[in-house]
């Protein structure tokens, strides 16, 4: 220590500088320092705007090798938590595990097939409460999650920004439903269309659940399925109140992964317990607005007594198309011309002339292609950088 501060003040003797000049030589050279920080963030955000460098979305989706892992036992993920998940063994019995140190960073969703270990926990622990339902004795053994099998599907929706680029909804589903009430809550524009890209990307066959019939007369329909009705795309009059259509969808259930997904309200969960009793779900009203009122707050994978698993979601508002292929548009608008899709934002949607031209069916759906064209594109790279 001596000796490094004997060089120290020798340095400084041989430079002949007085303690002023050095500071006013940190400062400098901090300023400095701070100048090339700042030029650095400014090119690094024009490379992101100009699309010279790009964030790898797709990264952030990579799994891990669970080859090491494999002689551990297998369990589905069935609900996350902020700080443990819940599994489903083998024996479809429960427990409760947390995140092992290799999975650090790796973003795990409800559906995932996992390799867990178990592991002793001491019965204070604050992630274990004792309320929780803890298999076996009561002696607390719980599990680590080590390893995440690779998906079959994968559910997602689009994030806010680059850092975070996608929001995962569900692993190895089969079918996505999307659920519309045909009275309250209204159904948001775009959000069939929404749902229906997610599907396409995710590879899940698409349905729609029509809810809450016994509030509307047979002559009463939500318009916003013409378009989709037209397509093939298959919908489904239900009712959990007096059970109409009920029964019909648990043929479709036999042997499928469903997730449910809809507007806070529309009666997901409600849907869920008429289908399957033994979940008990809490169900929410409606607030005097006749939105829902986000009961539902976290994803939760139900496997079914008939062999069919149901995924009840919370509500959402819009879902995000952000990062999206266009070309999966040319399906979901598949009444439109070819040339249209080219290009749909050369045409005015505002413009009389042009949509007679174009003879539309549903004129109304081009500004929402176009909303869906631009979102999908959309790289919004001020927000990803140094935050
Ligand atoms: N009349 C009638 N009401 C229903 C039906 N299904 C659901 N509801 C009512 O709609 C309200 C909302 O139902 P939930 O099942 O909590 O809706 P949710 O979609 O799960 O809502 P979140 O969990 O907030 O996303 C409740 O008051 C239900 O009783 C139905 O088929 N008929
Ligand atoms: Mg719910």
């Amino acid at each position: 220590m001596r000796d490094g501060l004997d060089h120290l003040m020798a340095r400084k003797f041989r430079l002949g500088q007085s303690r002023e000049a050095q500071d006013m030589d940190h400062r400098e050279a901090y300023s400095r320092e701070r100048g090339g920080e700042s030029k650095r963030r400014q090119q690094h955000a024009e490379r992101l705007e100009t699309g010279i460098e790009s964030h790898d979305a797709e990264s952030q989706l990579r799994l891990p090798d669970a080859g090491p892992w494999m002689h551990l036992p297998e369990a589905t993920l069935i609900q996350r938590h902020s700080q443990w998940v819940d599994l489903e063994l083998a024996d479809r019995t429960l427990m409760r595990a947390t995140l092992g140190g290799k999975l650090k960073g790796v973003r795990l969703v409800c559906g995932d097939r996992v390799r867990y270990s178990v592991v002793p926990v001491e019965p204070d622990d604050p992630r274990f409460p004792a309320h929780l339902p803890v298999r076996g004795d009561g002696g607390s053994p719980e599990a680590q999650v080590v390893a995440v099998m690779p998906r079959k599907t994968l559910l997602r929706r689009g994030g806010i920004d680059d850092r975070e680029p996608w929001q995962l909804i569900c692993a190895n589903a089969d079918e996505l439903w999307i659920c519309a009430a045909v009275v309250d809550p209204p159904l948001r524009p775009g959000l069939l269309e929404r749902a229906q890209v997610l599907a396409l990307d995710a590879g899940l066959t698409f349905r729609v659940i029509v809810t809450k019939r016994d509030r509307a007369s047979k002559k009463d329909t939500l318009p916003e399925l013409d378009p989709l009705r037209e397509q093939g795309v298959a919908i489904h009059e239900t009712s959990a109140l007096n059970g109409e259509g009920v029964e019909a969808l648990h043929g479709l259930l036999v042997g499928k992964v469903v997730v449910l997904l809809g507007h806070s309200g529309v009666g997901k969960s409600t849907l869920v317990n008429a289908l399957h009793p033994v979940a008990a779900l809490k169900t929410g009203g409606l607030t005097k607005f006749g939105t829902g009122k986000q009961t539902t707050t976290a994803s939760k994978w139900l496997a079914l007594a008939g062999g069919g698993t149901l995924v009840d979601t919370p509500g959402i508002r819009t879902l995000s198309v952000r990062g999206f292929d266009r070309s999966l548009l040319g399906q979901v608008f598949r009444e439109f011309p070819a040339e249209l899709m080219e290009d749909p934002l050369a045409f005015d949607a505002g413009d009389d002339e042009t949509l007679d031209r174009l003879n539309l069916a549903y004129p109304e759906r081009l500004q929402s292609l176009q909303r869906l064209w631009q979102e999908m594109d959309d790289r919004n790279p001020n927000q990803n950088v140094w935050r």
